[in-house]
């Protein structure tokens, strides 16, 4: 028999990960490893909105491997998600922007989920206080890699294996996801079944089910670009965006809006439509956005929306990683806006 529902009963993310439980969806390792991220993401959501008061802005004076002064708060914020998933007990390897290379678990904790990572994205941001994000995806071991026998050794060392089991393609993924840290904290979650979003309820300090079933509009009129780069662009392009500008029939040319953080701009373009875009240019050949935690999880996030994920000429989620900081150019967002920009880059 169905009960009758209650005015006062909220969906929490770990509610509603137990149902995905229940109903098969998932097993019980991924709902630990996910609850783990999920609590990952509460504790850089304060120390985020802490940041001025705790003295915790500034450059710590290390440089990462991409050659970026590293925040404290990006090094704060990967110790607390390597923790959390290690804490899991079932996760095996995870890779991080802010490690060079992955690691795998030690094995009194280890389990078997590979997790890779990005714990706070758009960093150049938090001085200001503007959004910024954290972006995880979750691959199971890449058996080709896995030994039949006893005899590792054949594997290469620890790291060879490590980075096998990492540069998986987007195709994958068997869960993705982001937390935004904006005027409210929003956690956005696929199984591979749909776009969820839940909201950080600073009252109770659980994140509660907001929408269901995310779908993003089939078009939208909003470009989302660092048009600063102009200049570097290739041609095609050039004329693509000064399409957009271009006020046609209607009168009404497309919108710019850009955060420089991407899951900021890439949230915005998931509920109201439009083409967030970071291309290649005479510099950067590929773009600067990292394929393995940054463009694959949102493309399958995107992708579960009705959306699409592109590097200008293929579906990001086909790219077959050969490197763990690999970058790719990322175009995604509403479907009929990401084929437009195709037919002008083909
Ligand atoms: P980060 O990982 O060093 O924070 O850089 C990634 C960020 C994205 O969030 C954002 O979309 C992009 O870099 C902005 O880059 P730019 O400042 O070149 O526009
Ligand atoms: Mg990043």
């Amino acid at each position: 028999a169905t009960r009758k529902k209650s005015g006062y009963e909220l969906q929490t993310l770990t509610s509603w990960l137990l149902r995905q439980e229940m109903k098969g969806e998932i097993d019980t390792e991924l709902t630990i490893v996910m609850s783990s991220i999920a609590m990952a993401c509460k504790q850089i959501a304060s120390l985020v909105q802490r940041a001025g008061i705790s003295n915790l802005t500034g450059v710590q004076g290390a440089v990462n491997i991409q050659g970026e002064d590293q925040k404290k708060l990006d090094v704060v914020s990967n110790e607390v998600f390597s923790n959390c998933l290690r804490s899991s007990g079932r996760t095996g390897i995870i890779a991080s922007e802010e490690e060079d290379v992955p690691v795998a678990v030690e094995e009194s904790y280890s389990g078997n989920y590979v997790v890779v990572f990005d714990p706070l994205d758009g960093s150049s941001n938090i001085d200001a206080a503007v959004s910024t994000g954290s972006i995880f995806g979750i691959y199971s071991p890449n058996d080709e890699c896995l030994p039949d026998s006893d005899d590792t050794s054949a594997l290469g060392s620890e790291e060879e294996r490590c980075i096998v089991n990492v540069c998986q393609p987007g195709n994958n993924l068997l869960a993705a996801g982001y937390c935004m840290y904006s005027s409210s904290v929003i956690f956005v979650l696929t199984l591979g079944k749909g776009v969820f979003a839940f909201t950080l309820d600073p009252m109770y300090g659980e994140f509660v089910l907001t929408q269901e079933n995310i779908e993003i509009p089939k078009a939208g009129k909003i470009y989302s670009f660092n048009e600063g780069n102009y200049q570097m662009w290739d041609e095609n392009l050039k004329k693509y965006i000064d399409d957009l500008k271009d006020p046609g029939p209607s009168g009404k040319p497309y919108s710019a809006r850009y955060i420089g953080s991407l899951v900021g701009d890439f949230h915005r373009t998931l509920l109201y439509g439009g083409i967030y875009g970071y291309p290649r240019d005479a510099k950067s050949k590929n773009g600067k956005l990292r394929l393995l935690y940054e463009c694959a999880p949102m493309s399958f996030i995107v992708e579960q929306a009705g959306g699409k994920g592109s590097d200008g000429h293929q579906r990001v989620l086909d790219i077959q990683p050969t490197e763990i900081h690999q970058r790719v150019p990322l175009y995604i967002g509403s479907k009929e806006e990401v084929e437009k920009l195709e037919k002008y880059l083909a």
